[in-house]
């Protein structure tokens, strides 16, 4: 019996290495990766943003994310497992309660984006052209041709306003609850 345990482990590591040699495993490790990062992101959000910290503008609820910056998809993620959706704010009086809460040199992702249209911007939301855009001068440029992420930001002492950037850059962002 006492030799068994030894060679059962030998076994268990053998069977082990030999799976991750291949380089299948190694992506499927780095998927594994990913769906662990975005599960911890996901637990500090409800931690940190949880139900009580959604505040209220008219007749939707608003939370902004300051702990943690990831790309536009785990931002998606995130706001529906705190039980709404990434922010598209649709109105300047929305836009203008909002802003006051962000803060100054931080990014902050929106839930519009020209994924499935290049320059054709829909709402993640509802799925239809996104009923209000207010860009920065010059957006959006699409810039290096590989920006499909609307995100707000502000330069220098110049009002949060939108503008495309790419859907890996790693925000804070903004989800809102009806
Ligand atoms: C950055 C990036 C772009 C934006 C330009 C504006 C250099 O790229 O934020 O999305 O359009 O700045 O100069
Ligand atoms: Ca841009």
């Amino acid at each position: 019996m006492i030799k068994v345990v030894p060679l059962l482990l030998c076994m268990l590591i053998a069977v082990c290495l030999q799976g991750s040699s291949s380089s299948d495993s190694v992506s499927g490790n780095a998927g594994r990766l990913d769906r662990v990062e975005s599960q911890v992101a996901v637990l500090q959000a409800q931690q940190e943003g949880g139900s009580d910290n959604f505040w209220n503008i008219g007749s939707k609820f608003f939370y902004i994310e300051e702990n943690q910056k990831v790309n536009w998809h785990s931002a998606l993620n995130i706001c529906r497992e705190l039980g709404g959706h990434l922010a598209d704010p649709d109105s300047q009086q929305e836009l203008n309660s909002i802003k006051q809460r962000l803060t100054r040199g931080r990014h902050y992702w929106l839930g519009i984006s020209d994924l499935a249209n290049e320059g054709l911007f829909l709402s993640q939301d509802t799925g239809k052209r996104a009923t209000f855009l207010k860009w920065i001068y010059g957006e959006p440029n699409n810039y290096g041709s590989y920006e499909h992420c609307v995100e707000l930001k502000s330069q220098k002492d110049r009002p949060f306003l939108m503008n495309d950037a790419p859907c890996g850059l790693k925000s804070y962002f903004i989800c809102e609850r009806e």
